[in-house]
């Protein structure tokens, strides 16, 4: 019997788009594992359904005979097992990804004829897929690197991919070169070292002679490309696109995400021991927050250019490593993405899911960014050998809810039975169909947009494209002292890891140098090298001084501590109702205490009862947490535990909001703080909750300079 054909994933996502009650995120949990499981009462058969006997012997001549050949069972097992890998993404090869909702405010007709931006009632599934560029699939997840972030919109008119980063502008402005960049980013050729970083030779050899990747070098130096969590990114669609209306309006637009859960990120230490210790730290994040009702939520903006401003501003439109300053045209907001469902199989959906900046629907276009025209051919063309021919649109994750009839035929992994003798149009035997739609204001055929376009075939770059540094010294001179603190820190890190003392000069004296001054010679400094007294160019500057929507600081989120994870250290003699009192107090701010202790076993509480933990504090070290707490009782056990020491001082080092009894303090030698607080009363633990929405005490950073990491 022909098999049936799959559900398709987009109608089933939309089950539980609420926000679940916290009580029944138990039982919502089982079924969703009952709902996972493969527990079908179905008897094991080989692929072309013969029941099979026996799954543990091969078939062998005597019980300890020669293995004979004619084993269909097990040569059709390992042969299907031989090919279970496929190629992974030449980039963005290790993300992770989730299912949800896009709901719209309002109706954007003014702007767009777009159905899925038209109708508040509306939801339209999702899928997004979030990623690191540099490293394989297996690599680490907290590396120095830019995020991918791409989203999927199963629209009623056709799927819709926004196919952006966590940073809204490139390297290059156009796609010819990214074959380059990407060869010199990616590991060296002759051993295959650095695996996720940029911290190398070719990469920093590249970017040094190319001064068009400054403005997004100097974002890939921040905090940015080392996010608290994938739940806590802005994202970006980084060129501009056009909306445009039923009447045949169109308006410039850039596309972001705005996080609800704030923007934040780790600290360079953080991030590197995580590597380590938890290399699935983000995916895991996203996993577990979404399992327990955490759903993360972002809003769509978009900033809005009407045609006839487009050559208002001091640098141009189309080019890819330029932002609009959102104080000069602010983002409007257009709707909510909701993330509330996590993938039954990793490698059906999150692997198998095919993005294209090409993938665009009635309402939505194109510019001339030179980047984004390569862009349009070369993800079509990567999935076809990623994921083996054309009709990879056939994969349930990537099947459009709308129906996709056309005369299209054959090719490898074909699944569709096309019925009917025409497979070419026009014809009369089958009627005629499938028949264009003529375009019209809702519901017509997809109509380019009619640009006018009289120019000479030329290779050539706009000189409108030429000022590489000006809004690179803006994003830096918009940062706080701190973030400025941490992006010297980060090129003198990895131009550090520089052998050729050439191209840290030249990075030096003649990308930074033009960018800042003050950074250069702070970076020349720690590197040894002489300070630059001047850049090599004549930058103009940008329209303003300053833009504080850049500073992540400014944007502390709208959620609380929601989502957040607090370790509650707990040892034997805990006084359990301190316990209590601290953890109910963290769940009524939808926070998620964890519970840790010596090891993994039960502690017994002071009272002589038995207190399961979470899990040991080596298990689920502090790097891990967003904040620490410490029950009454425990202060001897602590103190006299070189694990716990190095728990509580790595966090306090890490500024980590805590809450310590008096003794533990005086006894790890620190000092009260805003975020380091004593006791377990409600005002102590208001405070706490305020330190934590903070993300870090930086007050503390001079203060914990001597702490070792
Ligand atoms: Fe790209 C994957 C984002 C420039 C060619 N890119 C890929 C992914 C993201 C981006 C998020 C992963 C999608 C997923 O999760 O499957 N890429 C960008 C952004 C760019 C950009 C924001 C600049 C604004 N990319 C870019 C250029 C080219 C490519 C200029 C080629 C000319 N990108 C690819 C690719 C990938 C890809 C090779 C690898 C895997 C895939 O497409 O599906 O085709």
């Amino acid at each position: 019997m022909p098999s049936k054909k799959p559900d398709s994933p987009k109608q089933s996502q939309l089950a539980g788009t609420d926000t679940p009650d916290r009580a029944n995120s138990n039982s919502k949990l089982q079924a969703l594992e009952v709902a996972r499981s493969d527990a079908t009462g179905q008897a094991l058969r080989t692929n072309q359904g013969v029941r099979i006997a026996d799954n543990q012997n091969t078939l062998k001549a005597g019980p300890r005979g020669p293995s004979l050949l004619e084993d269909f069972i097990m040569r059709e097992k390992i042969t299907h097992f031989d090919h279970e890998r496929i190629p992974e993404r030449i980039v963005h090869a290790r993300g992770t990804g989730a299912h949800g909702f896009f709901q719209s405010y309002g109706n954007h007709a003014e702007l767009t004829k777009a159905g899925f931006l038209q109708d508040p009632e509306k939801i339209t599934p999702v899928f997004v897929r979030f990623s690191t560029v540099q490293g394989p699939r297996g690599s680490g997840d907290t590396v120095r690197d830019v995020r991918g972030f791409a989203v999927k919109f199963y629209t009623d008119e056709g799927n819709f991919d926004l196919v952006g980063n966590n940073m809204p502008v490139f390297f290059i402005q156009d796609a010819i070169k990214f074959p380059d960049f990407v060869h010199a980013v990616k590991p060296e050729p002759h051993n295959e070292i650095p695996t996720g970083g940029s911290a190398h030779d070719t990469f920093w050899d590249f970017v040094s002679l190319v001064p068009e990747s400054a403005h997004m070098v100097i974002w890939a130096m921040s905090d940015r490309a080392i996010p608290r969590s994938l739940r806590m990114m802005e994202g970006f669609g980084v060129h501009t696109f056009r909306l445009i209306n039923a009447q045949g309006v169109a308006s410039f637009v850039k596309f972001h995400w705005k996080p609800r859960q704030g923007v934040h990120s780790l600290l360079w230490d953080e991030a590197q021991k995580l590597a380590g210790k938890d290399t699935d730290f983000q995916r895991r994040d996203l996993w577990e927050a979404i399992e327990t009702g955490d759903y993360p939520e972002w809003e769509l903006g978009v900033q809005i250019v009407p045609e006839a401003d487009e050559h208002k501003f001091d640098f141009d439109l189309l080019d890819p490593t330029k932002i609009i300053p959102e104080e000069l045209v602010p983002v409007t907001p257009l709707g909510k993405m909701v993330l509330n469902r996590n993938p039954d199989n990793f490698f059906a959906e999150v692997e198998q899911v095919a993005f294209c900046p090409g993938h665009i629907v009635p309402g939505i276009d194109f510019t001339n960014d030179p980047l984004l025209q390569g862009r349009l051919f070369s993800y079509t063309d990567t999935q076809i050998s990623r994921l083996g021919g054309p009709n990879f649109h056939q994969i349930p994750i990537n099947q459009p809810v709308a129906p996709n009839h056309n005369n299209q035929r054959d090719a490898l992994h074909q699944h569709v039975v096309h019925k009917g003798r025409a497979s070419y149009e026009p014809n009369s035997i089958d009627g005629g169909w499938p028949k264009e739609t003529p375009p019209a204001a809702q519901d017509g055929g997809f109509e380019s947009y009619q640009e006018r376009i009289d120019a000479h075939k030329i290779r050539q770059r706009s000189e409108s494209f030429g000022d590489h540094f000006s809004q690179a010294r803006l994003f830096f001179q918009s940062m706080s002292a701190t973030e400025q603190q941490h992006i010297i820190k980060a090129y003198s890190f990895e131009l550090g890891k520089v052998e050729r003392e050439h191209i840290r000069a030249r990075q030096v004296n003649e990308i930074l140098a033009n960018i800042d001054l003050k950074l250069a010679a702070a970076v020349a400094a720690n590197l040894g090298l002489p300070a630059p007294k001047a850049g090599t160019v004549q930058v103009k500057g940008s329209q303003l001084a300053k833009s504080p929507s850049l500073s992540q600081m400014n944007h502390p989120g709208v959620v609380g501590i929601k989502g957040r994870k607090i370790a509650v250290l707990v040892a034997d003699g805990v006084d359990g109702a301190s316990v209590d009192k601290l953890v109910k107090a963290l769940e009524a701010e939808s926070a998620r205490p964890k519970l840790l202790g010596p090891t993994s076993a039960p502690v017994k509480t002071a009272d002589g009862k038995q207190l399961p933990v979470d899990a040991s504090m080596e298990g689920m070290p502090s790097i891990m947490f967003d904040g620490i707490v410490v029950p009454n009782g425990v202060d001897k056990a602590l103190a006299s535990s070189g694990l716990a020491k190095h728990f509580l001082l790595e966090g306090y080092k890490h500024l980590k909001a805590m809450v310590l009894t008096k003794d533990l303090l005086n006894s790890l030698g620190l000092k009260e703080d805003k975020g380091l607080l004593l006791g377990d009363e409600q005002k102590v633990i208001d405070a706490f909750v305020k330190a934590v929405e903070g993300h870090r005490v930086w007050e503390r950073e001079a203060a914990a300079e001597s702490i070792p990491a």
